[in-house]
């Protein structure tokens, strides 16, 4: 039986109608759920104002679950589906394998969502989305995290499926696209990930129903962070193979070595788990040995492939710029590169924020020594923020700017507006991350309705001046944040309800996907020289200011109690 498929006149990309229908599917309820949890994401944002102090106690925790649980599950995860399903079967230009099992997946991913919505939403589940037992939440609470869980795996079942039918139907020569090789690290992470949360659910869901008298709070959060560190790690894969397919879509690159990168991808796998440990580093029960050994030496495996994956994107496009004749001074190819298109600035943006932010911050605060200086303040969300939101949302947003025409067949509305969202996302998310941050260092607890505890009715607690001034701050940066992210909702809903349509076979204004360089172009570039110097300088600027910031925390640390 043959399928219906397109040509796509921007890309020449092969669309088959099932997959199209999926990732549309896909990618618009993920993009609802964004936005439910950003409006979310603001009331907590200006609850931890203290001028402001929005919510009542029992507001802040519910509104704190929901945020949580709708952007980091519910917003990536369904991206993450639709991203599987382009990077299978539309960049291998196969059909896609049992688009049924792939309806079944989705449609109780969204019954899970909205089941986990409702119960969130009655109060019954203000457990934050780590639920720590013993903290315990109404049984359909956990039962639409399982739900949603066995959606993904599905999900995932049927992007293996696809790959075994392009293989088997030879819809591609050699080995897959780097793209997709990407891919399928974020899918095989995600199926660890998936079993792991089984294993730490089912019991919790059983307890909960009272079969069961108890869960170990210790073993608890054991198995729920080796489900929560590797979804992070799938996040990761995932926007890394974004960004190197962006960086294919803009400037026509190519990675600087496949095998380089291949390696880079693989080393998730091999060495995520080891750095779970980074969530235990203050629990009893652990000891001492392995904490350090997982977090200040293992962890770095997996910190390295990023490190890689930070240079060689950067560096292929450098190589593709010079390839294009601007090889000029050391940032010409930069300066020169399209800050208006939000493809590219979201993309670039995500990587240096996600690096410097995300990066810096997460070695520092994962080295067992240094990590008690901010356990449990707002340090941790501020770190955070800059990983999953910068890095990865913004890179998500960033393709969906491309994707919009290419599966739904519509131009982007508000085109001007879209060309600033990436900057005003990212300028607001950044403050979140830095203020959040700082407050942190000054020990404001995280997750913490009034730092006062002036409900206590004992003594009020005074934190310094400037961490009132430095969340004030983050208000503000909050503020800004969710105008980026209301911006970017607004656009895409509104583009894909009254962008102007495109015919069949009509082509965009301006070219989809740029010309890659010829190979004569690349032969054309020195040899000799270091080839891509202002990546080079970008990644010496970055390991400074790693060794600085790494450096006065251990001075910090070394302060907080006196010796003489
Ligand atoms: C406009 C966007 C956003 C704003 C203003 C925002 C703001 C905040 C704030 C202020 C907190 C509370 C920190 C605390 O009290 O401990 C928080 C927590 C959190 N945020 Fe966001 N955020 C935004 C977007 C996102 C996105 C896109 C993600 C994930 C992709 C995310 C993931 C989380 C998580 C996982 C928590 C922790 C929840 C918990 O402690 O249980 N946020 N956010
Ligand atoms: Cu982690």
């Amino acid at each position: 039986m043959s399928e219906q498929f397109r040509t796509c006149p921007d890309t020449g990309l092969k669309l088959y109608q099932s997959t199209e229908n999926l990732i549309k599917a896909n990618a618009v309820a993920a993009v609802v759920f964004l936005l439910v949890g950003g409006i979310y994401g603001l009331l907590v944002g200006l609850t931890r104002w203290p001028a402001v102090h929005l919510l009542p106690a029992d507001w802040f925790y519910l509104s704190l679950t929901a945020h949580g649980i709708n952007v980091l599950i519910f917003w990536l995860i369904f991206f993450e589906m639709a991203i599987l399903y382009f990077a299978s079967s539309v960049i291998l230009g196969s059909r896609l394998a049992v688009p049924k099992f792939a309806w079944v997946g989705f449609g109780l991913m969204l019954i899970g969502a909205l089941m986990n919505n409702y119960i969130v939403l009655t109060g019954e589940a203000s457990v934050m989305m780590t639920s720590y037992a013993p903290m315990e939440a109404h049984p359909l609470f956990y039962l639409s995290l399982i739900l949603f869980a066995v959606g993904a795996l599905i999900g995932c079942f049927v992007f293996f499926g696809t790959l075994v039918v392009a293989k088997e139907e030879k819809t591609y020569e050699g080995s897959v696209p780097l793209v997709t090789f990407g891919a399928i690290t974020a899918a095989i992470i995600a199926v660890f990930t998936i079993v792991s949360g089984a294993i730490i659910l089912l019991p919790t869901l059983a307890w909960s129903l009272g079969l069961i008298a108890e869960v170990d709070a210790l073993m608890y959060r054991l198995i729920w962070w080796a489900f929560g560190h590797s979804s992070q790690q799938i996040n990761v894969a995932a926007h890394i193979a974004v960004w190197y397919a962006i960086a294919s879509i803009v400037f026509g690159a190519k990675p600087m070595s496949e095998k380089v990168s291949r390696m880079a991808f693989f080393m998730y796998i091999l060495f995520l788990q080891i750095a779970s440990a980074h969530h235990l580093l203050v629990d009893p029960g652990v000891s001492a040995e392995f904490k350090m050994f997982n977090t200040s030496y293992a962890m770095y495996l997996a910190v390295m492939a990023s490190m890689v994956h930070g240079l060689t994107v950067p560096g292929s496009i450098e190589s593709a710029q010079r390839a294009k004749g601007l090889n000029g001074s050391l940032f010409e190819w930069l300066r020169r590169a399209p800050w208006g298109n939000p493809t590219f600035s979201g993309m670039f943006l995500s990587l240096v924020g996600f690096g410097f932010l995300g990066g810096i911050s997460g070695v520092t605060m994962g080295a067992e020594q240094i990590n008690i200086l901010i356990h449990n303040t707002v340090y941790v969300p501020g770190h955070f923020h800059a990983t999953v939101v910068l890095g990865t949302t913004l890179s998500f947003m960033a393709i969906t700017y491309w994707l919009v025409p290419v599966i739904f067949r519509r131009d982007l509305i508000w085109k001007g507006l879209a060309s600033w969202q990436p900057y005003l996302f990212g300028l607001g998310m950044a403050g979140v991350s830095l203020f959040l941050m700082g407050a942190g260092t000054l020990g404001v607890p995280r997750r913490h309705w009034d730092i006062t505890f002036s409900m206590t009715g004992g003594e009020v607690y005074e934190f310094p001046a400037a961490a009132n001034t430095l969340l004030a701050l983050n208000g503000l940066s909050v503020a800004l944040a969710v105008a980026g992210g209301a911006a970017f909702c607004l656009i895409i809903v509104g583009s894909l309800l009254f962008g102007r349509k495109l015919g069949p076979d009509e082509q965009l204004d301006t070219p989809h996907m740029a010309t890659p360089p010829t190979d004569a172009e690349y032969e054309k570039l020195d040899k000799h020289g270091i080839s891509v110097p202002g990546t080079l300088v970008l990644a010496l600027v970055f390991f400074a200011a790693f060794a600085v910031y790494y450096f006065i925390n251990w001075k910090y640390l070394a302060e907080t109690w006196g010796i003489s």
